[in-house]
């Protein structure tokens, strides 16, 4: 069993603090790296220590692969942790931490290479038996078989690309006259993205949700799956919102997908945490997409929901221990919703935002929990993705939960950046959101209905208001009360709304 007692943590903002706070609880000291531009960050100062990375593109830090295994060695770690994004699913990554005698906590680099080939994953789930979309399990030759294999599926079909996931390389072929062009803008885009224009076809299943199950397997053979979460509010593939269970979910579709799950996982001997996802169609036919080998950003609500920390089971995996999760003993319980607080402007088509956060006040209170990788002072830029937080909480029903986030949110104040707070509020007030009406369009069809009003939240309270109003001057230096500079638009959407309804002054 491998002796862990020092944990190279090579990731940061909300995710790098998750798995510290997980190092210490489980008794391991973490070391934290960071860029040029996450000096100031929490999870600098939250590790038992911190490396210096280099400069701020992740190329020159968190995607450098030499410096992390010379951070983790220098700084005596026995393992790494790579989170979400970032090195957490490249096979060479995994090899090399690996070959520096190092423990990664995740799964094989063979496991993870199986799963990055979605043709050959295709290939092993069939063989599994678990449920594919219908459609090609090998790399298309040219356009020719395109056609061919496109008109024996039947229209309409998805192109997508063998080496990709996430949507890129994909096109959506309806008639014959279309397979062509298609063909070639995929490979096209799929050769500028993967370095590889690889492409297969699959039948193109209609409006279904986005249902993903998460399992977890050990090092002595057992795998168990952990129930589903609901992706299906995304924009353009950045899931805004997820929940756990979903309304769509009987317990007997539950046990269904929960065995497919761990077929698959067991399928390509897969150790650790790990994520099935599945298309749920509205025939309630469900089909794998691919699986994710790593943890992911929506963890959370799978935990609220089982009562499992799933970062100290990986930890707990890793150093060679059985779970101490028991198939028997997994009912979801209640219900979990996670708000992905961006840096994003929805008023402004959701353009990523940049700048200092002036002032954060953090939502608390019952069944509320904040995963943030930001705090005051702290800036935000364009090197990384704009995630600031994820908001999530934990109610008896689905109704509860809904109302606890809406209280959450609107305790949340951000100053000196627009962020996605007031579009969350949007939707978790929306019918078809509150009856469970959703699929993978649902934002595409609800979304500018949604953002048709531009003055934001009347639902802010005054105290909040005023709160965000006063950190904003202070920093502008203005008078409180005083007019600050005119032509200034305020930075944050709250005080635009402020400014708009004539409050504060
Ligand atoms: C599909 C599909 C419909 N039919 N495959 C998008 C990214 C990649 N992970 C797979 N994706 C899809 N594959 C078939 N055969 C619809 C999507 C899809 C999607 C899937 C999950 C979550 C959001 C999505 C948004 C658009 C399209």
């Amino acid at each position: 069993m491998p002796d862990l007692k020092r944990v190279l943590v090579a990731n940061r903002g909300e995710i790098a603090l998750r798995i510290i706070r997980a190092c210490g609880e489980e008794g391991l000291e973490s070391v934290a790296v960071y860029s040029e531009a996450d000096r100031l960050s929490p999870h600098v100062r939250a590790a038992t220590r911190a490396v210096a990375l280099g400069p701020a593109p992740a190329a020159e830090s968190y995607l450098n692969i030499p410096k992390l295994i010379a951070a983790a060695r220098d700084a005596g770690c026995q393992a790494v942790h790579p989170g979400y994004g970032f090195l957490s699913e490249r096979a060479p990554f995994a090899a090399a931490v690996a070959e520096a005698g190092l423990v990664f906590v995740g799964p094989s680099a063979a496991a993870i290479k199986a799963m990055g080939d979605k043709t050959e994953a295709r290939r092993r789930m069939q063989q599994a038996g678990v449920p594919i979309v219908p459609g090609l399990t090998t790399p298309l030759r040219d356009a020719t078989e395109a056609l061919r294999e496109a008109e024996r599926i039947g229209f309409p079909v998805l192109l997508k690309a063998a080496a990709g996931g996430g949507g890129k390389g994909m096109r959506l072929v309806g008639a014959p006259a279309e397979v062509a062009p298609a063909f070639e803008a995929a490979r096209s885009e799929a050769t500028k993205a993967f370095g590889d224009g690889s492409l297969y076809l699959e039948k193109y299943i209609e409006r279904p949700r986005h249902i993903e199950i998460q399992v977890l397997g050990d090092s002595h053979g057992r795998v168990v799956s952990l129930g589903e979460r609901e992706c299906s509010i995304q924009r353009r593939h950045q899931k805004l919102i997820e929940e756990a269970p979903s309304v769509a979910v009987s317990p007997a579709l539950r046990r269904r997908m929960g065995e497919a799950a761990t077929a698959a996982a067991s399928a390509v001997g897969y150790v650790g945490a790990g994520t099935i996802e599945f298309l749920l169609a509205p025939t309630g036919d469900f089909y794998f997409l691919e699986m994710n080998t790593r943890i992911q950003v929506e963890h959370p609500v799978t935990e609220l929901v089982y009562g499992v920390d799933l970062v100290r089971e990986q930890l707990r995996i890793a150093m060679g221990h059985p779970m101490r999760v028991h198939r028997g003993a997994l009912e979801p319980r209640g219900h979990a919703i996670e708000c992905r607080v961006t840096a994003e402007d929805p008023f402004n088509g959701f353009l990523p935002a940049t700048g200092v956060v002036t002032y954060l006040r953090v939502p608390a209170g019952p069944g509320v929990r904040w995963d943030g990788g930001v705090e005051a002072g702290n800036a935000v830029t364009l090197h990384y993705d704009p995630l600031l937080a994820k908001l999530i909480v934990w109610g008896e029903t689905r109704e509860a939960a809904v109302a606890r986030m809406e209280r959450a949110l609107r305790e949340l104040v951000i100053v000196g950046l627009p962020s996605s707070q007031a579009f969350h509020l949007r939707v978790l007030a929306d019918p078809d959101f509150r009856s469970g009406a959703i699929d993978i369009a649902y934002l595409e069809r609800r979304g500018d209905a949604l953002l048709a009003d531009p003055v934001p939240e009347r639902l802010l309270k005054p105290l909040a208001v005023t709160a965000a109003l006063l950190a904003d001057e202070r920093r502008n230096g203005a008078r409180p009360g005083g007019g600050s500079g005119e032509g200034a638009t305020p930075a944050s959407p709250w005080l635009r709304a402020a400014r708009q309804e004539g409050i504060g002054g």
